[in-house]
């Protein structure tokens, strides 16, 4: 079955150094690049915020980083501001093989609501297009990799077994963010999903 890897967010905001770092998230560089050849087709994804965006606690006047709000959506995490779009820290990581990507999609990128996921915002409605994308190229096996194992790869994973897609994450080359358990959470989530855990 002809199989797709879909690395998540391997920007350098979420490595060591950027704005939102995800502990070790350079070291999921080299494990990745090497895992491209063994994929039918590479696909990345890249957080891609307007400067306002709606999930930076800086756009809630008195709200802290890391903390919970509400939204028409429902919880949305408030984040240091990362990945705006056209930065440097938007940018992927300079050791990434970008010149193996088949596509590049973007996600984040309407100011008032967010999109974890590479399938659908985080109203779990609108769609980002990507699984029209593999459906239309017979993709139907996808490993998931890179940034963050908790929230963006999570999500991904669980929102493509519900398309009935078979997922996935090489946890080797992933990093959390383990924001409040986030980590234990979002691997229970995802075996109860139906993803694969390797
Ligand atoms: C991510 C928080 C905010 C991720 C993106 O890539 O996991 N996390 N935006
Ligand atoms: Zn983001």
């Amino acid at each position: 079955m002809p199989r797709a890897l879909i690395v998540i967010d391997m920007q350098n905001d979420f490595c060591p150094g950027g704005a939102l770092a995800v502990a070790e998230g350079d070291q999921i560089v080299a494990p990745i690049n090497a895992l491209m050849d063994e994929f039918d087709a590479v696909v990345l994804t890249q957080d891609w915020h307007p400067a306002d965006h709606t999930s930076f606690a800086e756009s809630h006047p008195g709200a802290e980083p890391f903390s919970l709000i509400e939204m028409p959506y429902g919880p949305q995490a408030l984040w240091p501001r990362h990945c705006v779009i056209g930065s440097e820290g938007a940018a992927f990581h300079s050791g990434l093989e970008l010149d193996r990507a088949d596509l590049v999609i973007r996600k984040g990128f309407r100011p008032r609501i967010d999109s974890y996921s590479a399938f659908f915002e985080n109203d779990h409605e609108t769609p980002t297009g990507l699984a029209g994308y593999l459906r239309e190229r017979a993709l139907t096996d996808l490993s998931l990799v890179g940034l963050a194992h908790d929230f963006c790869v999570a999500w991904s994973a669980i929102d493509a077994a519900k398309l009935g897609f078979a997922v996935t994450v090489i946890e080797e080359a992933t990093r959390a963010i383990d924001l409040d358990g986030s980590l234990e959470k979002a691997r229970a989530d995802m075996r109860g999903a139906g993803v694969s855990l390797r």
